[in-house]
């Protein structure tokens, strides 16, 4: 009798091993870049071409409600930004950048903003 006991313990413990198995991993976050602490990282292509529209793209974005930095490659023209996610969107950096005289990915720079920058920044210039 007492052996079918610790037995069927036994077996209740394994079902109960078996079933946490099977519960769901840890919570995953929402998207694969969002990290613990609600900060987030987005790349986008821009169209600067010098170490002043990198300046200039990066003041305005640090300006930008929920961004924690930002850091323009001027050989990729990549930006790339560290932003709360819960503050802001990558849609709303990447029209801050249009907004700034720039191109951002698939969006085209804003021609008031664009027209005010210097000729060496203008994006018929290569990569200088
Ligand atoms: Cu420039």
């Amino acid at each position: 009798m007492k052996f079918l006991l610790s037995l069927s313990l036994s077996f209740l413990s394994l079902l109960s091993i078996s079933a946490q198995a099977q519960a769901p991993a840890t919570t995953a976050p929402a998207t694969a870049q969002a990290s613990a602490n609600g900060l987030a990282t987005v790349k986008f292509k821009t169209s600067a071409v010098c170490d002043m529209c990198k300046a200039r793209i990066e003041k305005s974005l640090a300006y930008e409600k929920g961004v924690q930095s930002a850091v323009l490659d001027v050989p990729t023209q990549v930006v790339t930004v560290t932003y709360k996610a819960d503050k802001t969107t990558p849609a709303a950096l990447r029209t801050a950048v249009q907004k700034t005289g720039y191109d951002a990915d698939d969006l085209t720079a804003d021609a008031r903003a664009y027209n005010r920058l210097p000729d060496c920044c203008k994006k018929t210039n290569a990569v200088h």
